[in-house]
């Protein structure tokens, strides 16, 4: 006897709804102008199998870089030189579902990225990122590049070092070091889409979630959406009162590393070594 399996709409999934109102999210702030951004996020197949035949693959495309640590794995990721702004009036277009294959080397498109689309020209970063955050963090799942208009301003004004780049930004919002206590990576200016800059980027990810691209923008590692997007938003924020502050002519007075190590023991955190002088 023939069983008929009916499956849900994937347009019901949350995995997308939540990657419809990031990308959406991210527009509306002005980080992902064309196609500027985009975002991976690790799916358990048992959060696809209820929308998708899994066994059905529509195309295989190739990757001239190792990623059989992620063999088998599921994501959900933006396609390459779509725009966030047409995310949410045409999912299936802007956005694919893909399986990374057995030996590594390429990886299979199970739903989206219709007419011929591909996964984002970031790929070997946001995988390299996820093998490297996976190693340090069995929970994490999300990987998200944007073009925070800030933090790229402040990567012509600010001193490069990451501990002074961290700093400035944790005294800018008080909850910044709460966020993200490990501080900020900075990789050197590389070529976007290559490999050399997924390899810097993710040798940084061993020890921070949030790497700077300078004159480009920051690359973001969490365990979901929102605490990627959060984390973001809150280094963005304090970028955006960093350039206030220096418009409005500098500062006068700030947080101290005594009041910061304060923050840092009611919260229970440990801040970064070598950025606070206790
Ligand atoms: O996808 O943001 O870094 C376009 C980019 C490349
Ligand atoms: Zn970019």
């Amino acid at each position: 006897m023939a069983m008929i399996l009916t499956r849900n709409s994937i347009e019901t999934a949350p995995f997308l709804q939540e990657m419809i109102e990031t990308t959406t999210n991210l527009y509306r702030h002005g980080w992902d102008e064309r196609n500027g951004g985009n975002i991976s996020y690790l799916l358990n197949q048992y959060e696809v199998i209820p929308y998708l035949d899994v066994t059905k693959v529509i195309r295989t495309i190739p990757m001239n870089f190792d990623a059989s640590a992620l063999a088998g794995k599921y994501f959900i990721v933006t396609g390459s030189g779509k725009y966030f702004k047409n995310v949410k009036q045409d999912p299936a277009s802007n956005l694919g579902v893909i399986r990374i294959s057995e030996d590594g080397r390429s990886y299979e498109i199970l739903w989206g990225f219709e007419n011929g689309g591909v996964a984002t020209s970031e790929l070997p970063t946001h995988l390299m990122n996820h093998m490297t955050r996976l190693s340090v963090d069995k929970n994490h799942r999300v990987i998200m590049h944007c073009h925070a208009t800030n933090l790229i301003a402040m990567s012509f004004t600010h001193i490069l070092k990451e501990e002074e780049f961290t700093k400035t930004l944790w005294e800018m919002c008080t909850e910044c070091l709460v966020v993200f206590p490990e501080g900020v990576g900075i990789i050197p200016w590389i070529v976007p889409g290559t490999n050399e800059i997924g390899e810097a980027t993710a040798e940084k990810m061993e020890h921070v979630r949030l790497v700077l691209w300078p004159h480009h923008g920051i690359f973001g590692a969490g365990n979901t959406m929102d605490e990627t997007f959060g984390l973001i938003e809150t280094a963005e924020k304090a970028a955006e009162v960093y350039t206030i502050v220096c418009a409005q002519g500098g500062k006068k007075q700030t947080i101290s590393d005594e009041q910061l190590q304060a923050l840092a023991e009611a919260f229970k955190v440990v801040p970064r070594p070598g950025i606070l002088n206790i």
